[in-house]
Order: structure tokens, then C-alpha cells, then sequence
């Protein structure tokens, strides 16, 4: 008798149990996030350690999948903001590099040699400038959540050291994103020619162009001194932070709760994965000069000069960034 009972209790727990798994599971929601680079640096762990973070804390009622290497837009970098706010990506880790051909606020981190350090990236990503371009971001269907850093982006060739503008004079640079980057390398005296990094790695290997532009933790981790890059100048000449979003459609169907989720998820990722970027950014220069790749400073004379044959750039692009934008950077840069 008692075992019975039991039994029937026993019983009706393990229905309730599927019951409750079948409903957990008809609610659970599961969004793509896109991501150009993988786990193997610090941009793929930012998106990775934002799922784990939802994970845990939804309870399974919220999972993030992450895809990597721009598998979602068939390694077109340049094509996933579009593809997230069209729908077909929920949500990405993105570079403010990719998402500047639709997005042209997001130049304003690509102007060459205009943000000097780390603590003018955080002046403008936590003040007035960066609301101004999360509000450009929104302005286009698509929910900006937070900050996080692909780094500042060093150029490395095949040739020989860069010390001065005369150094880039016809070295064919690889870059990517909008046509600022044609511009600052045109007024290098370079010969830019524009291709995902899908595309890069075999160009570099073969030859077909001679340099280059990247933070530290790609050029370390992608091994590019492997594929001929025996020279690396840091020069600083600009930042790439990473923004967190997700589409507005999607957004709007989330409850107030995921929202909240997810947002608070972002932010701690993006200061986790910020912070240990830069603070990998010694290890890893060493790392790469250990593999015997000449690295060359800049006196601020030379800087100087990259500064002046790069002023055009400015002219040309404040007006598409926007003028107020320009300026409420330059003032958080001023006061940091
Ligand atoms: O393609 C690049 O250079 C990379 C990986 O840094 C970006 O996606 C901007």
C-alpha cells in the first residue's frame, strides 16, 4: 500500500517533471549571435562568455548560439549589420570597422591617429559621443547593448620596418569596411585594396598584397607573422571597439525581464573581454617579437608625420560622421 502510493507519487512527479520541460521548452528562445573572429581571441570569448552568462542566469529560458567566423553572412563581414537588422542574424558581436559602410557614425573610430589611447576610447564609448552613436545604431533597427574592444589596429607588411609615410609608398595594404580606410591609406602613398578576412589569410600567404592592419591579439593569435608579416609598426592609428546588439524586432518581442538580461549579460562581458584585451597586450607583443618579427616604435616626429599626410581624411569624413559627433568625441577626448 504504501509502496503504491509511492509509486503513483513517484509517478506523477516524473509526468509533472516532462510536463514542465515540454513547457519550459515550448518558451525556451534561442538567438544567432554573429561573430567574425572565433574563441581563439578575445572578440570570439566576448561573445561566447555573453551566452554563458545568459545561460546561467535564464535558467534555459534564453540561449545565445554563437556563430563564428562570419559563417552567417557566407564571411562577408561587411554585409552583417545589414543581416541583422533585416532578421537574419537575431544579434552579433560587431566591429564598429564592419558595420561603418551602413552605420557612418561608426567612422568616427576609424579616423586615422584621432583616438591617442585607451582612456579617449573609454571617454568617448562612456559619455555623450558614444550615446550619439548608439542612438545612430538604433536609428536603423538594431539595439545597441554594450561596449566591448577588438583593440588598437598596428600595420605589418612583408617588406621591410615603417618608420615614416615613405615607407607605405605602393605596399598593397589589405583593409576592410567603409572607403575611409581606401582614403587614409591612398593618402599614405599606399595601394589599399579592400577584402574580408575570410579572404586575408590567403592573400597575405600568396603574396597578392604585402601588408596589413590589426590589434596585437589577431596578429598573435591568427599567427599572421606565419604568412610573411616580419614587420609590425605600432602606430596606434586607431580603435575598434565591439558593440553588442541584437535586432529591434526581435528586441520587441523579448519581455521586459530578457531585455534586462540581456543588456546586463552584454555589459559585463564587453568590460570583462575589454579589460583582458588590454591587459594580453604585453604578452602578446612579446610573444610576437619572440617569433622573431621586427616591431618598430615611433618617435613623435615620425607619428607626427603619419598625423599630417593623414589630415585630408578628416576633412573628407567629419561632414559623413557628422560634425556634432566629431566634436563631442573630441571633447571627451580633451577632458579625459
Ligand atoms: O577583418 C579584420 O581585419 C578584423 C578581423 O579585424 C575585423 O573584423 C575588423
Amino acid at each position: 500500500m504504501t509502496l503504491t502510493r509511492h509509486m503513483t507519487h513517484a509517478t506523477m512527479g516524473l509526468a509533472g517533471a516532462v510536463l514542465l520541460t515540454l513547457a519550459a521548452s515550448a518558451q525556451a528562445r534561442e538567438l544567432s549571435v554573429s561573430t567574425v573572429l572565433s574563441d581563439a581571441f578575445p572578440w570570439g570569448q566576448a561573445a561566447e562568455k555573453w551566452a554563458e552568462l545568459v545561460e546561467e542566469r535564464s535558467e534555459g529560458e534564453l540561449t545565445l548560439r554563437v556563430y563564428p567566423n562570419s559563417q552567417l553572412v557566407s564571411g562577408d563581414q561587411t554585409r552583417e549589420f545589414s543581416a541583422m537588422r533585416s532578421g537574419l542574424i537575431d544579434a552579433a558581436v560587431g566591429s564598429t570597422i564592419n558595420w561603418s559602410p551602413q552605420v557612418p557614425a561608426l567612422n568616427l573610430f576609424s579616423l586615422p591617429f584621432f583616438i591617442p589611447d585607451e582612456a579617449a576610447v573609454d571617454a568617448i564609448t562612456g559619455g555623450e559621443a558614444g550615446e550619439m552613436v548608439f542612438e545612430a545604431i538604433e536609428s536603423r533597427g538594431v539595439v545597441p547593448l554594450a561596449w566591448g574592444e577588438n583593440g588598437f589596429r598596428q600595420v605589418s607588411n612583408s617588406r621591410g620596418p615603417i618608420t615614416e609615410p615613405d615607407d607605405l609608398d605602393g605596399l598593397k595594404i589589405r583593409v576592410v569596411g567603409s572607403p575611409l580606410f581606401q582614403d587614409t591609406f591612398n593618402a599614405l602613398g599606399a595601394d589599399p585594396t579592400q577584402m574580408s578576412w575570410t579572404d586575408a589569410q590567403p592573400a597575405l600567404t600568396t603574396g597578392a598584397v604585402d601588408g596589413q592592419e590589426n590589434p596585437l591579439s589577431v596578429f598573435d593569435v591568427a599567427r599572421i607573422d606565419q604568412v610573411g608579416q616580419a614587420h609590425l609598426t605600432l602606430w596606434n592609428y586607431m580603435n575598434d571597439p565591439l558593440i553588442f546588439a541584437v535586432n529591434q524586432q526581435v528586441w520587441q518581442t523579448l519581455s521586459e525581464e530578457q531585455q534586462t538580461l540581456l543588456r546586463e549579460t552584454a555589459l559585463e562581458a564587453g568590460e570583462w573581454e575589454t579589460a583582458m584585451t588590454r591587459e594580453q597586450e604585453s604578452e602578446r607583443l612579446a610573444a610576437i617579437q619572440e617569433r622573431g618579427v621586427t616591431v618598430t616604435e615611433l618617435t613623435d616626429a615620425q607619428y607626427q608625420a603619419f598625423v599630417d599626410a593623414t589630415q585630408s581624411v578628416y576633412e573628407k569624413w567629419a561632414p559623413r560622421i557628422g560634425e556634432p559627433l566629431v566634436d563631442a568625441a573630441q571633447k571627451a577626448i580633451d577632458a579625459r
